[in-house]
């Protein structure tokens, strides 16, 4: 039986890289076994965040999982903090883990970037909470967004030392899944960098949230180059932003890039782009107003999250008690 666990940090708004990397592909797996996708606060604190941002963000990226489908009634949506087995997990996983492991984490170096020495010792360790996250529930199956693929084949090798370590065959070996026709998108002002909710541009991302102007705006401004589309893929190769808005347009209308590029070979950007705008909207625009009622309901919101604590923690729980047991703590 499969089981299924993702989750998305409530650390700024969601963006479209969230939407086509993690969130929409989340939705047909649903069906496909026990699914848990969490809102992972934990993580979003590696990185200073203001209290009340953060309480508003986490119900945000809640009310956006239902409006994108995410059923309640056959998945668990809940809080990383309500479930407080990933952290005693995540310090009994760090005792595992040789730093030599975290020094290779790219993720680590891109945030740190120059701050290094002042970095927290929480943003080192969270692969480390990555693998208690996923472990803790003996998952199967992680839908993640490419940039993860590296955190996913750390967790696999922690849960392979737990196994060493304590001569048993206890914990699964989690597979990641990059899913999607677009599961790295690109910046819009720098196709060669991830589009993140972090980026210090706005114009960089578009944001779950934003308006139909908004999203008209930032495509319009979206960098380019002058040439036309080209016919075939190959060419794409050299041109990151060319690449970028072309892969975005074939995920949202689900085809591939090559028949997007049949019918736009020979179109300039300002052809393209109004039609890119188009589609966005008509699939972000549903969302965002249903992702607004959604947060008009908090008490029906709050329960759910309530119902996802409860039963997330009864599996958590289960796997921990297993784990004390093979540590040799005292029962
Ligand atoms: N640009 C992206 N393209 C494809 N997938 C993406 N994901 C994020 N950005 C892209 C996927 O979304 C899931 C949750 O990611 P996250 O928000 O928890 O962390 P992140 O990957 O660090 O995303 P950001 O936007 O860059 O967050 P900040 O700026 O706060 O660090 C993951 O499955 C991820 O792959």
């Amino acid at each position: 039986m499969k089981r299924i666990f993702s989750g998305i940090q409530p650390s700024g708004n969601l963006t479209l890289g969230n939407y086509l990397g993690a969130i929409k592909n989340w939705i047909p797996l649903q069906k496909e076994g026990e699914a848990l996708f969490c809102i992972v606060d934990l993580h979003a604190i590696t990185i200073p965040q203001d209290p009340i941002m953060l309480k508003s963000r986490t119900l945000e990226v809640a009310a956006t999982y239902l409006a994108c489908g995410i059923d309640p009634q056959k998945s668990l949506i809940f809080v990383q903090s309500h479930v407080s087995q990933h952290a005693e997990l995540a310090w009994i996983l760090s005792c595992l883990t040789p730093l030599g492991w975290l020094n290779r984490m790219t993720q680590f170096k891109d945030k740190a970037g120059k701050q290094r020495e002042q970095a927290a010792l929480g943003l080192y360790s969270y692969p480390v909470l990555q693998a208690a996250d996923i472990l803790v529930y003996q998952t199967t199956h992680v839908p993640v967004g490419e940039d993860q693929k590296q955190h996913l084949e750390l967790a696999r090798d922690i849960a392979g030392a737990f196994n060493r370590a304590y001569n048993c065959n206890f914990f699964i070996l989690p597979e990641p899944q990059i899913l999607g026709i677009a599961p790295r998108v690109m910046s819009l002002r720098d196709g060669t960098k991830k589009m993140s909710k972090s980026d210090p541009s706005d114009l960089s991302r578009i944001n779950m949230m934003d308006s139909d102007e908004e999203i008209n705006q930032k495509i319009r401004k979206a960098k380019t180059d002058p040439e036309p589309l080209p016919g075939n893929v190959g060419e794409l190769a050299t041109r990151p932003e060319a690449q970028n808005l072309v892969t975005i347009y074939a995920a949202l209308a689900e085809c591939s890039v090559e028949k997007v590029l049949q019918e736009f070979k020979g179109s300039l950007f300002s052809a393209f782009k109004p039609k890119l705008a188009e589609l966005m909207i008509s699939i972000l625009g549903p969302i965002r107003e249903e992702t607004k009622k959604w947060l008009q309901d908090k008490v029906e919101l709050e329960t759910i999250l309530r119902v996802g604590q409860q039963q997330a923690t009864a599996k958590a729980s289960s796997t921990l008690k297993d784990v004390h047991r093979l540590i040799g703590f005292l029962q």
